[in-house]
């Protein structure tokens, strides 16, 4: 089956439980219980970087069935027939910040809460998120001192990644891409590799939070057999204010062959323009 017809598929599952989620409860007689989320959140430990998400919904269980897929503020009805209902709430984000491919995002712990719910209840439930115990934080880049993008992917010299203090996401300080029509091109890699070798397959983002005009590219470069491969997964349409995204290069670093890989950010000087940038912030590279 193709990928691109499994996406269809995953969209249609969507739209099918969030409809279903929203319009179940108006046709029904029973009396539920509702779970009020009024907002998420995400709390950080020294080491994880700045506390930054784009957690847009929560994926709901009860008693380990899915309930759908909500957007907060809402109330989630829950049916109650157990003295005890196990909440289960997971983190939704916008997997490479296409949005209609939403997913729980598998760095993030589930956030539990077992009530004692009686029909009609209305209890509320605003959960804060921290990073699953077992992440690897493979890097944190806060800019705020000597960073780790140090190698040239493109073949002018004079340019790369610098720091600077005209804008910042967190911190005093982001990273600069910048390209002028003398030096229309700046492609920067991480200067550390990292080893495929632990992954057996798992998920692997990079978590970024960034602010351009022109597009921002975003990706890896592959080791293959002593050979170096580049593989930009997005291209970042430009944004005027700090945006987050969590780019999913599980697929990129998976693929047989792949010994290391580096992280990879660009930018070109757009037709007719005379210069663009793009700044880094908060870039996190994790995996489990
Ligand atoms: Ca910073
Ligand atoms: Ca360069």
């Amino acid at each position: 089956m193709s990928r691109c017809y499994l996406k269809y598929i995953a969209v249609f599952v969507f739209l099918t439980i969030w409809m279903s989620s929203c319009e179940f409860f108006e046709s029904s007689d029973i009396e539920p219980a509702y779970i009020r989320v009024e907002q998420v959140d995400q709390t950080v430990l020294p080491g994880q970087g700045a506390n930054s998400h784009d957690i847009r919904d929560v994926w709901a269980y009860s008693n380990n069935e899915l309930l759908g897929i909500f957007t907060p503020p809402v109330d989630i009805p829950v049916i109650v027939d157990q003295a005890e209902t196990e909440i289960l709430l997971f983190a939704g984000i916008r997997n490479n910040g296409i949005t209609l491919n939403p997913v729980a995002y598998a760095m993030l712990q589930r956030y539990e809460e077992t009530l004692a719910l009686n029909p009609s209840d209305t209890v509320v439930v605003n959960p804060v998120f921290e990073y699953r115990d077992d992440i690897l934080f493979e890097y944190v880049e806060d800019f705020e001192g000597i960073h780790g993008l140090g190698d040239e992917l493109d073949t002018i010299e004079t340019n790369g990644l610098e720091v600077t203090s005209e804008e910042a996401f967190e911190g005093t300080k982001s990273g600069k891409l910048y390209v002028d029509v003398s030096s229309p091109t700046n492609q920067v890699a991480s200067t550390f590799d990292y080893s495929t070798s632990i992954l057996d397959g798992r998920s692997v983002y990079i978590e970024l939070d960034y602010k351009n005009d022109a597009l921002l590219f975003v990706g890896i470069v592959a080791l293959v057999q002593g050979q170096t491969v580049k593989n930009y997964k997005l291209a970042l349409q430009p944004k005027d204010d700090w945006n987050k995204i969590y780019v999913d290069i599980t697929d990129e670093v998976n693929i047989a062959g792949v010994s290391d890989y580096k992280l990879a950010f660009g930018i070109e000087l757009p037709n007719g323009e005379t210069e663009a940038t793009a700044y880094l912030d908060n870039v996190k590279l994790v995996h489990f």
